[in-house]
């Protein structure tokens, strides 16, 4: 590591800060990552700005770029609301709680499209506010869910190198199909009508 990074950030922009230097490096210390990440204490004062969410999908909304290696954004889950099971396109995925609960169901990949099968559950791991959890398409794939029907959640993600397109899959019989992943919101903004076309931001099927 070249540059030294406060390994204990006292504040979002401190965090990104320490980030930012992570992500000079060509290869990602996941550990180191995921250390500083559960190290930053959440404060509501300092993301409540990027936390807008909506009555139908969980949101997700941009905070920082990371200089071209990743995207740092917060994703905000009404009651209830949930992801479909995907896949992160060869990303890294940090996910650190900032308040409320997740529940995370891993899968494993469908062995062939062609056998329309169930899909394999292999764990399932509830997060709680200052955890982090790790996924990348190596490890499988997954669902993530907000199960309370009276709390929201919030939970910051990073994701290196960015993606906008993911895999998504039919629990039921392991059907996938391409999905394009957008903005709610940018950097505190919210997302003009017409630079996603109708707005389905986020990673959910008909049906899910
Ligand atoms: N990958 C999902 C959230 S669960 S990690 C997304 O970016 O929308
Ligand atoms: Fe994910």
């Amino acid at each position: 590591m070249s540059k030294t990074y406060v390994k204990c950030p006292s504040s979002l922009e401190e965090l990104i800060a320490s980030l930012h230097i992570l992500f000079e490096e060509d290869n990602v210390n996941i550990e180191e990552v995921q250390e500083v990440m559960e190290n930053y204490k959440s404060n509501v004062d300092d993301w409540g700005k990027f936390a807008i969410y909506d009555n139908h999908r969980y949101t997700r909304n941009l905070v920082d770029e990371g200089n071209g290696k990743f995207n740092l954004m917060l994703l905000c889950w009404g009651e209830s609301q949930g992801s479909s099971i995907h896949s992160h396109s060869d990303a890294h995925c940090f996910m650190k709680m900032l308040d409320g609960t997740l529940t995370e169901t891993l899968y494993h990949w469908p062995e062939k499209a062609s056998k329309k099968r169930p899909m394999e559950q292999f764990a399932a791991n509830d997060y709680h506010e200052n955890q982090v959890a790790y996924i990348c398409d190596e490890k499988g794939l997954h669902r993530v869910e907000n199960k309370s029907h009276t709390e929201t959640a919030c939970s910051l993600h990073l994701y290196s190198p960015p993606f906008d397109t993911c895999k998504c899959f039919d629990q039921r019989t392991g059907k996938t199909f391409s999905t394009k992943v957008t903005f709610w919101s940018r950097f505190g903004k919210r997302t003009p009508f017409n630079v996603n076309g109708c707005q389905s931001a986020c990673i959910t099927a008909e049906g899910d």
